[in-house]
C-alpha cells in the first residue's frame, strides 16, 4: 500500500520552510461527496455561513458539525498519519480556527498575507484540502517560505518594506491535494482571475496540550490520548 507518512526529509522541510504537501490525495469519490455536501448546505443556506458583498454564500463555517463526511475526511488516516510525523501521536482538531469550506471566488482584497495564529501563543498546523484544482490563475495559495520563524506577524506595509513580498511563492495543488502549513507562516490565497470557484476545506490541528489542566470544548481529540504533564501542586 502506498504510504502516506512523511519522510524525515519532508518533516524537516516543514520545520524549515513552514509548509509541506502531504503525500496522499483525496480519492475522487471523496472529493465529489464533499462538494455535494457543500453544495447542499449552500443551497439550503444552512447557518453559520459567510456571504460576500453581493449576498452570495462564499463560506460554510463549522463544517465539523455538518454532514459526517466533513469530520470523516478531517480525521482520515490520509491526514492524521502524516500529521503524526509533525505533531506526535496525540492530535486534536480545533473548532475555533478554520473549520470551514470556502469557494474562493474572485473577491477583491481576499489575497492578503496573514498568519493563522498571529503570535507564538499556540501554534497549529493548518491543513488545506483542495476540492478543485488550485492553479495560479485560480488563486493558488501564496506563501513566504521560512516566514514562520519571524518574530512578528505580517502587514502589507512591512511585507513591502522588508522586500519579503518579493519572496512569495505560489503553490499549485491538484484536486484532492492536501497542504499542511505552520500557522505562523505568512500566507494567503492568491487572486482568482477566473470566474470559477476554487473550493477548499480548511482544518486546524495541534498536539494534545500536555499542560492543559482543564478540557477545552473547542478541541476534539482525534488520535491518541490526552496526557497531562504539568506540575500538580
Ligand atoms: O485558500 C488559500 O489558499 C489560503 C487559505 C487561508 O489563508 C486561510 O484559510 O487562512
Amino acid at each position: 500500500m502506498e504510504t502516506t507518512r512523511l519522510t524525515p526529509e519532508q518533516a524537516w522541510f516543514f520545520r524549515t520552510a513552514g509548509f509541506v504537501q502531504l503525500p496522499g490525495t483525496l480519492p475522487s469519490g471523496t472529493v465529489e461527496a464533499l462538494k455535494a455536501a457543500i453544495a447542499r448546505d449552500i443551497e439550503q443556506a444552512a447557518e453559520p455561513v459567510v456571504r460576500n458583498r453581493a449576498g452570495r454564500i462564499v463560506r460554510l463555517s463549522n463544517v465539523l458539525d455538518r454532514a459526517p463526511i466533513f469530520r470523516d475526511v478531517a480525521t482520515s488516516p490520509l491526514v492524521l498519519d502524516p500529521l503524526e510525523d509533525l505533531l506526535g501521536p496525540n492530535i486534536e482538531i480545533v473548532r475555533n480556527r478554520h473549520n470551514h469550506a470556502t469557494l474562493r471566488l474572485p473577491e477583491p482584497g481576499a489575497d492578503y498575507l496573514h498568519r493563522d495564529v498571529p503570535q507564538w501563543s499556540r501554534g497549529i498546523v493548518t491543513v488545506l484540502f483542495y476540492l478543485e484544482e488550485s492553479t495560479c490563475e485560480r488563486g493558488a495559495t501564496r506563501l513566504i517560505p521560512g516566514s514562520h520563524l519571524l518574530p512578528w506577524a505580517p502587514n502589507a506595509e512591512a511585507a513591502e518594506r522588508t522586500g519579503l513580498v518579493q519572496q512569495v511563492v505560489r503553490v499549485e495543488m491538484p484536486t484532492g491535494g492536501l497542504l499542511a502549513i505552520d500557522s505562523l507562516l505568512w500566507h494567503g490565497a492568491g487572486r482568482n482571475l477566473t470566474n470559477e470557484t476554487r473550493t477548499s476545506m480548511t482544518i486546524g490541528y495541534h498536539s494534545a496540550d500536555d499542560l492543559a489542566s482543564v478540557e477545552d470544548p473547542q478541541r476534539i481529540l482525534v488520535r491518541g490520548r490526552r496526557v497531562y504533564a504539568g506540575h500538580s501542586y
